[in-house]
């Protein structure tokens, strides 16, 4: 009888970590299509990707070009007026949920519940979750630090995400872009200057 249960616990291990780990969708986007034109090759979005490891969502962004190393120094010389560099994935858990606020100016609404960004402000480089859901009560957005990773080569960004922050959801859409900010975050003067179509990702 012991030999039995360890055979069906066995199984039942097998089954789940055969099914946690379903979720890969892959987006390809164009080269050369960005929207302003002094936008760089490090903000062009080629490809972006969500696979789901276990409790962990891994949202990687391929680029045209390698981050520069040193990142650029800001507020760029040319345009003279960015101060900072994004490069993220939006995911809207709730299709009948629109939300006013933060990371938009004030007043500005979004279907999307979460944003994951690398952000560079000139000084540094970090990664973060923002949960918008608070902002439906008139609390400021929540925001968490995750841990992200850029490859050897410097053109693909990895955002870990623990699926518990975004509510766990049992499908959402999600998007990706590359922008840059001539104030704070939460400010007006957000330009996107890529962005690639969104993808249904049901784990
Ligand atoms: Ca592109
Ligand atoms: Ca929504």
């Amino acid at each position: 009888m012991p030999r039995k249960i360890s055979s069906f616990i066995l199984v039942s291990l097998l089954f789940f970590s055969i099914s946690s780990v379903e979720a890969t969708v892959t987006i390809t986007d164009p080269v050369g299509d960005l929207r302003f034109s002094f936008g760089q090759g490090y903000q062009d979005l080629t490809e972006y990707s969500i696979d789901l490891q276990g409790d962990t969502y891994i949202f990687e962004l391929v680029l045209a070009e390698p981050l520069p190393s040193p990142l650029p120094v800001l507020p760029q010389t040319v345009p003279p007026f960015i101060k900072q560099l994004r490069w993220g994935v939006s995911i809207n858990t709730d299709p009948d949920l629109v939300i006013r606020g933060y990371p938009f100016a004030r007043g500005i609404a979004g279907p999307m519940e979460y944003f994951a960004f690398l952000r560079w402000d000139g000084e540094s480089l970090f990664a973060e979750l923002i949960n918008r859901l608070p902002l439906l009560d008139g609390l400021p957005a929540e925001i968490t630090p995750i841990n992200y990773e850029i490859n050897s080569s410097r053109d693909t960004i990895q955002l870990m995400v623990d699926a518990n922050l975004i509510g766990n959801p049992s499908q959402f859409i999600c998007g990706a872009a590359a922008a840059g900010d001539a104030g704070r975050q939460g400010s007006m003067g957000n330009f996107l200057v890529d962005f690639a179509h969104g993808a249904v990702v049901s784990p």
